[in-house]
């Protein structure tokens, strides 16, 4: 294969605003109809997209109204946010429709089928609960067999308009979710597989669409077993699947979503698993699994449609999933897949339990479909370390399929030299006072005063905002909304001027609080920007029996440059960052030359896993006052 499109061309998965370039299209996400226009002057003209939600979907629900994750509220909340932002207004809005049991029958035993068909009617009222307590993870009531009919149905039209050509994509926004149904049960949540219905409705009932090949590819955060197997034998249908697998435990637990299962017979190597053996996986981790396995994949199937089983339990916040895709990684994941079949993608909902993870992850996805520029930057850049030897055995285990899989992953990308995550702690006054270690005055006097550094480069606010780094806060600032007002701009009670904010408001990706091992070391009363109520550092020799307790944030080092400005009452519009990449730098040497004792613990160790790069507890981290 030609070297030069490898998919293990280095640095592929690197997660950065660079992203954002391949991403640029006409037309803004605002949803007002003149900006269609727009996109028509400057030559683009508006995808269709067709969406579909029912209410009736909703009548599906637990038999005495008790919580559940799957719950009516999903579809609502993602029906409501793409009317808000002003993107369902953009779309086609179909009607839902009852699947046919023939088309059911296409992938379900009739018995399956009749099952359904009779579970929500009155004959049924006693034998209802009985018989949902004999099915693993599912409960029914009264609207269960119609919402499962228009599931199934709505997926089958978006997909069969899709097909013809009358729409260019489309989102069914269904439930009962679907891809865990086998073809004589129902589990998981989910009563008839609604993907794999629509899918072998086009390729058996409809040869006049001309869809002869179909790529399934499923991102739920749980395996795919009913669509797996329902096509497991059948070479049309090429089904992928990324999930956490935790060597067999998670659910729906077993072999069968392990990286061997590639299918049988004609089938052989049309079946591609993905299984994560641990969760937190997040948008790096996606896509190295999209670059070097389902993208050079999907350009050797070459499929005529794609049908999307589009979980959001993946989802950073899902209660299930424990992972931590954001919308950002879900619209990223998608227009990589919009590169084949001119675009013509079929979305089902499936599983996604956090009601603003999905509803935000759903709009981001339509607007992919829309082809409205994707805005928000990703969180992480890295995949972690054990990502690549699950990426790699895929790739080994299949590429006797799909050759361009065969090569190696270059030692460059799998080792990735990978910047340490580092903790800055910033205090609410410049002024200096003894330190009796010397570490914090020192360290303050790099980073204040070293900002001479390459005037000339006007773009340090681009470099830094392309850097994460936790500021760990104590005291006044652990209450956000006090610590916001450097971010957002503001002025909260005790704050004794309004602050500006930063200069990119975005709120910080991530808050922790943890305990660290040290306890405060000296406190101010006053500060300047504060007055009354002073800030407190950590002395790093104390007793590691002392704990402190602190407020990480991860904001941007853009971020942490205006925070200190605004600490400082400097101005914000400077040509030079206060504390620049090699501020950092310096700063992270002087904490790896301290004793292991002294430096503070990165977030990632005490969270688990290594994760993205190797440390001991002394190379880390930066106090900068
Ligand atoms: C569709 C889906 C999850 C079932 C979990 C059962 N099902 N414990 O996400
Ligand atoms: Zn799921």
């Amino acid at each position: 294969m030609d070297p030069s499109s490898s998919p293990s061309s280095d640095n592929k998965t690197v997660v950065t605003s660079s992203h954002l370039s391949d991403m640029a299209t006409a037309g803004q996400s605002s949803g007002k109809y003149y900006e269609n226009l727009d996109a028509e002057v400057a030559g683009k003209i508006q995808r269709k997209v067709g969406l579909i939600y029912d209410e009736t979907m909703c009548k599906h629900d637990t038999p005495d109204g008790e919580d559940h994750p799957e719950c009516p509220d999903r579809i609502r909340v993602i029906w409501e946010k793409l009317q808000l932002a002003g993107v369902s207004q953009r779309c086609v809005v179909l009607g839902s429709s009852k699947a046919e049991d023939k088309h059911l029958q296409l992938v379900h035993t009739k018995d399956h089928v009749n099952l359904v068909k009779t579970i929500s009617t009155k004959q049924k009222d006693y034998r209802r609960n009985k018989i949902a307590s004999q099915l693993n993870s599912i409960y029914l009531n009264g609207g269960s067999s119609e919402a499962a009919y228009l599931a199934a149905g709505s997926v089958v039209k978006v997909a069969e308009k899709v097909a013809e050509g009358e729409l260019d994509s489309g989102f069914a926004i269904v439930r009962p979710p679907g891809h865990h149904a086998e073809t004589d049960e129902a589990m998981g949540f989910c009563l008839f597989n609604n993907v794999a219905v629509a899918a072998s409705y086009l390729l058996n009932e409809r040869p006049d669409l001309g869809v002869k090949k179909i790529l399934i590819v499923d991102w739920d955060v749980h395996h795919g077993n009913g669509t797996q197997k329902m096509f497991w034998k059948d070479p049309r249908v090429l089904f992928f699947s990324v999930h956490r697998h935790e060597y067999g435990s998670f659910y729906p637990s077993g072999d069968d979503g392990d990286y061997n299962m590639v299918g049988e017979g004609p089938g052989e190597g049309f079946n591609i698993n993905v299984p994560w053996d641990q969760g937190r996986c997040g948008d790096a981790d996606y896509l190295a699994a999209w670059d070097h396995i389902l993208i050079p994949v999907a350009r050797e199937f070459n499929p005529d449609i794609i049908l999307l089983s589009a979980g959001f339990d993946a989802a950073i916040g899902d209660p299930l999933g424990g992972c931590r895709v954001t919308p950002y990684g879900y619209s990223v994941m998608l227009k990589k897949l919009m590169e084949f079949t001119h675009g013509k993608i079929v979305m089902a909902l499936e599983g996604g339990y956090n009601l603003d993870s999905i509803a935000k992850s759903s709009l981001a996805c339509v607007q992919v479909l829309l082809e409205d520029k994707i805005i928000q930057g990703s969180s992480e850049a890295y995949p972690f370390e054990s990502t690549w030897p699950v990426i790699q055995a895929v790739r080994k285990r299949l590429c006797a399929y799909w050759p361009s899989l065969a090569d190696e992953l270059s030692w460059k990308l799998i080792n990735q030299k990978i910047p340490n995550p580092i903790i800055l702690i910033s205090s609410s006054d410049s002024e200096t006072e003894d330190d009796p270690h010397g570490l914090v005055y020192q360290i303050s006097k790099l980073s204040i005063e070293n900002h001479q550094v390459d005037t000339a480069s006007t773009s340090w606010r681009a470099d830094l905002a392309k850097v994460d780094i936790w500021y760990a806060s104590f005291g006044s600032n652990m209450w956000k909304p006090r610590f916001l007002c450097y971010i957002q701009g503001g002025q909260v009670d005790g704050l004794k001027k309004a602050c500006v904010g930063s200069m990119d408001k975005s709120p910080p990706k991530e808050i922790v609080w943890e305990t660290f091992p040290h306890r405060l070391f000296f406190g101010r009363e006053y500060t300047a920007r504060w007055g009354v109520g002073g800030v407190a550092f950590t002395n790093p020799l104390a007793n590691l029996n002392d704990q402190t307790q602190m407020c990480l944030y991860r904001i941007t080092l853009e971020q942490f440059n205006d925070v200190l400005c605004q600490e400082n009452a400097l101005n914000l519009d400077s040509d030079s960052a206060i504390f620049d990449l090699a501020a950092l730098q310096s700063a992270e040497n002087q904490i790896s030359i301290l004793p292991e004792a002294v430096s503070l613990v990165c977030k990632c160790c005490l969270v688990g896993e290594k994760r993205r790069h190797s440390h001991t507890y002394n190379d880390l981290h930066a106090f900068c006052c």
